[in-house]
């Protein structure tokens, strides 16, 4: 398997690093369990894991959520999308629930876009 690159893109919006979390974390300023890094995206651990597999997969430029990233660069989508399955194959079997947050109503705290890739032991069937 590839490193999966895919053509660089242009930020939606340019968020000062202070501001944006996950920008701290993919710059080292903040300490993360990175369990994959490429040139287009980063997945950390969850520092409040729902199920024995929740992994953060996170696109190294800064989107403010799946809607945005889906219309300017599909391909990064499909990254992130392929990134979650081999995270999946390795920890949980291959198969796995992938969670975007869109909207404040909805629980979406931070507003970088990140696929909750969640599997394994303790996931709840009772949301969906
Ligand atoms: P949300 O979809 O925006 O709600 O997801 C944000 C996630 O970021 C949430 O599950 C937090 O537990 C997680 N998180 C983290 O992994 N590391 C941190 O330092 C902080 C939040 I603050």
């Amino acid at each position: 398997p590839g490193t999966g690159r895919v053509a660089s893109v242009t930020p939606m919006s340019e968020a000062p690093r202070e501001e944006d979390l996950f920008l701290r974390i993919i710059a080292g300023e903040v300490p993360a369990d990175v369990v994959h890094s490429d040139d287009v995206v980063v997945a950390f651990r969850d520092i409040a894991p729902k199920a024995a597999t929740h992994v953060l997969v996170v696109p190294r430029t800064r989107y403010p959520d799946v809607t945005a990233l889906a219309a300017a660069s599909p391909q990064t989508l499909a990254h992130v999308v392929a990134v979650a399955q081999r995270i999946a194959d390795a920890e949980c079997g291959g198969q796995f629930r992938l969670v975007f947050n869109t909207g404040a109503a909805v629980g979406q705290t931070v507003f970088h876009v990140h696929a909750h890739v969640l599997g394994g032991e303790g996931l709840s069937f009772t949301d969906l």
